[in-house]
């Protein structure tokens, strides 16, 4: 296809969205594409040089008179100096709101007809679940974008639940990059942790908001611990942190429950891990389980928007119903004491990586769409 020059905007600190506008970055410039980020900071992702890939730093002044900063205007002023001077193909922004929003207010300031695509990753839907005066903001991104896709075939069947439009929405699931997630050797790390041989690893990854419910994670690892030996080994961090402390403080089992903070290398975790919970409230996609399941960790995880997308039940992992953390316990027991079950959930786990989420597959889709839009143009 026509090498395209593509603008990308996301939120370039740790999060899911973050993580994929980055990687899908990568690896378009990998296939010769020109690659314009304009973020307010270099995506904690891009952590190597291609020559045609370029950052644009969106710097938000928070002058007085302006009671909240204007990161939304800043950015759209941004994305049109950028228009202008890179002669972008296509902005590809990621949130309907605000980045789509900026990026039609960028067509506008700039008077170039580019083509918007914006990507749905969740948390702008599902905030609306709170705040419907968002409603319209959100439908003006999705109706003036010239593609939009949504993570997951539950995500966009919940945008056309919550907002009034016709636009087309086409699903591209996530990917992962198969070069950093893949199996590996974990040494002694085991022991590095005081992790005993015969106990089994569980892990989870979040950011610790409330809709991840540690709650369940936590309760859910004692009934576990009840019946094994076990660790729990919780990575991240965010509002929830400190009640989940003492949650764990007043459990039974409380030295079995290692609390790691952020961590770069998660690969290296999911080298010890024998099992991944996610037992989210609500979660578009999971992008954390497909991580795990291409380190070769099955997962067990709620019945919940795109989860049951990711893990097929019974042939990688375990889906269960939101608060039941008996089942969550007697998957997660059986699971762990048959090892010839768990091998067979190992390789099922990444086989559906390599089928349904292969990055070079999912890649070649987002060019697809590009190139049905620059050809409308
Ligand atoms: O889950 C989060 O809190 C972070 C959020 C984000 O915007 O980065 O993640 C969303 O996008 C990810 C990438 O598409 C998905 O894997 C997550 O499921 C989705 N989170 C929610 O829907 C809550």
């Amino acid at each position: 296809m026509k090498k395209l020059k593509i603008g990308i905007t996301c939120y370039p600190t740790v999060g899911g969205s973050g993580v994929i506008a980055t990687e899908l970055g990568k690896m378009l410039a990998e296939r010769g594409h020109e690659i314009h980020f304009i973020t307010s900071s270099v995506p904690f992702r891009l952590n190597k040089i291609y020559p045609n890939v370029f950052f644009h730093e969106v710097e938000v002044n928070n002058y007085s008179v302006f009671q909240y900063p204007p990161y939304d205007i800043a950015l759209a002023s941004k994305m049109a100096d950028v228009i202008k001077e890179e002669h972008l193909d296509i902005l590809h922004v990621h949130y309907a709101i605000p980045h789509a929003v900026c990026a039609v207010l960028a067509r506008d300031m700039s008077g170039r007809d580019f083509g918007i695509v914006t990507t749905l990753h969740g948390t702008d839907i599902s905030v609306l679940g709170e705040d419907s005066t968002l409603a319209q903001a959100i439908k003006y991104g999705i109706d003036r974008s010239d593609a939009v896709t949504a993570v997951s075939e539950a995500l966009k069947q919940q945008t056309y639940d919550l907002i009034d439009t016709n636009a087309p929405i086409d699903t591209i699931y996530n990917f992962v990059d198969e070069q950093v997630f893949k199996p590996g050797n974990p040494g002694n790390l085991k022991q590095q942790f005081g992790i005993e041989d015969d106990e089994k690893v569980i892990i989870h990854v979040s950011n610790f908001r409330k809709i991840k419910n540690l709650p369940d994670i936590i309760e859910s690892f004692m009934k576990i611990r009840a019946r094994m030996p076990a660790k729990l080994l919780l990575v991240g961090d965010g509002p929830e942190k400190h009640r989940v402390m003492e949650q764990v403080k007043a459990s039974a089992y409380k030295k079995d429950v290692l609390f790691l903070g952020k961590q770069e290398n998660i690969t290296e975790l999911y080298t010890i891990s024998d099992l991944k919970l996610l037992l989210s409230e609500k979660e578009s996609f999971g992008l954390v389980l497909l991580e795990a399941m291409a380190c070769g960790v099955p997962g067990i995880g709620t019945a919940i928007g795109g989860i049951p997308e990711v893990i097929e039940h019974g042939v990688n992992g375990y889906i269960v119903e939101l608060g039941d953390t008996q089942a969550v316990a007697d998957y997660a027991v059986q699971l762990l004491q048959d090892e010839q079950q768990h091998s067979a959930f190992r390789q099922a786990a990444l086989h559906a990586v390599s089928e349904h989420f292969h990055q070079h597959k999912i890649i070649k889709q987002y060019e697809d769409l590009y190139e049905r839009v620059v050809a409308k143009k």
